[in-house]
């Protein structure tokens, strides 16, 4: 009686494999095509593409906003960063980073309400001016200041005057990511603002771009500008539906949630991520920094079918209607060398922390989205 015989496909892109020809689409070694006969396979193209491009998906840069900030580098501005303290790797973006190499910085970690009080400040001031150095930005501790809109108007007015004492009559461009929360600053700032020159505060177009910013008369000579928010489009809270972001983008303190990993689980972060544990020595205890209206599911045994059938659930959240399969995904390799509190995060919905031991973790992400591994934010 004649057989049928699946086609081995490759996992990320879908062509069908073959062992013959490595100048053909779909080429994998056959001695591994024969001896993997129900493993998941890639071809050698998606394996070398995903094992090596480990980086980060980079949001991209508006041309208008380098010009702008090509300008803030030419008269020697300052630069007051704003980041969101819960999701702000989306903000990093390289190219915007570049043109503001060597100027005064200063960051407000914006949102502390969304991390537990008991951590202290000093902690997640040090994590932030870290995560700016490996951003190759010249940020210390003592730049960086907290801010949320529970804060009272006196530490606002805290960071207006370290403002204006370190900025030496020069310009103030206010950046971050679209939603970092610069106008909500701004407007605490503006609550006992009083004019000091003949200039008008005015919305208007940035010269020689389209860009429209807020300008505000520091003195006759210099103004802060209120820049629009720079592309979170790597960042999954940019994709969700406004019913997933309202369930899972956190409105207050995110409390971690324990949980316990063993070598070949899989979790499941909605119907959006899954981390796969292929080697690790022993379980791992994992705390899960997600809203609590993230879902979070384990997953062992048949981890592909499982998977298949969470992102098209309607029970979890968040999905993302355009996931249907795994070619939908990107897929990362993370091999952990460091040791001491470390973080996988997923941008734009939160982060589950882990002790370094040498793990071998799998991340399976909407494609585009992007992640990141560091040290602990919160140890
Ligand atoms: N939980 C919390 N939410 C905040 C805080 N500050 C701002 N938000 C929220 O974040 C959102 C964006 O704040 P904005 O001040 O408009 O952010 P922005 O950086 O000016 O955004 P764009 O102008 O779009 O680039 C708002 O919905 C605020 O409610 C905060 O300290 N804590
Ligand atoms: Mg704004």
């Amino acid at each position: 009686m004649s057989k049928l015989n699946v086609v081995r496909r490759c996992y990320s892109c879908g062509t069908i494999l073959q062992g013959d020809d490595p100048s053909q689409p779909g080429y994998l070694d056959k001695n591994f095509l024969e001896s993997s006969q129900n493993n998941v396979l890639f071809c050698d193209k998606c394996w070398n593409e995903q094992r090596y491009n480990i980086a980060p998906r980079k949001a991209a840069a508006d041309p208008d906003f380098i010009t702008m900030m090509k300008d803030a580098q030419a008269s020697d501005a300052m630069i007051v960063y704003v980041v969101d303290l819960f999701s702000f790797e989306s903000s990093f973006i390289d190219e915007i980073n570049e043109t503001i190499h060597g100027l005064k910085i200063l960051v407000i970690g914006n949102k502390r309400d969304l991390l537990p009080p008991k951590v202290p400040d000093e902690e997640l001031r040090v994590y932030v001016a870290h995560r700016f150095r490996v951003a190759a930005l010249n940020v210390q501790k003592e730049d960086v200041f907290l801010m949320s809109t529970l804060s009272s108007q006196s530490d606002i007015e805290e960071i207006a005057t370290e403002i204006k004492r370190r900025r030496q009559g020069h310009d103030v461009y206010i950046i971050g990511a679209v939603g970092a929360g610069k106008s909500r600053f701004l407007a605490s700032f503006l609550r006992d603002f009083q004019n000091p020159s003949n200039h008008p505060i005015q919305w208007a177009n940035y010269p020689a771009t389209k860009l429209r910013v807020m300008q505000i008369p520091l003195d006759n000579s210099s103004m802060i500008y209120d820049t629009p928010g720079t592309s979170v489009e790597n960042s999954l809270a940019s994709k969700l539906t406004n019913e997933d972001s309202l369930a899972v983008l956190p409105r207050e303190k995110v409390n971690p949630r324990g949980l316990l990993l063993a070598p070949k689980e899989s979790l499941f972060i909605g119907g959006v991520v899954r981390i796969d544990l292929l080697e690790a020595k022993k379980v791992n205890a994992l705390k899960a920094y997600f809203a609590p209206g993230v879902t979070l599911k384990k997953a062992h045994g048949n981890v592909e079918n499982i998977f298949l059938k969470t992102i098209v659930s309607k029970f979890v959240k968040p999905t993302l209607p355009n996931l249907k399969g795994l070619p939908d995904f990107d897929v990362f390799d993370l091999d952990v060398e460091e040791t001491g509190s470390r973080d996988i995060g997923i941008q734009g919905l939160g982060w589950i922390n882990f002790i370094g031991d040498g793990q071998k973790f799998r991340i399976y992400l909407p494609k585009g989205i992007s992640c990141y591994t560091s040290r602990a934010k919160i140890k």
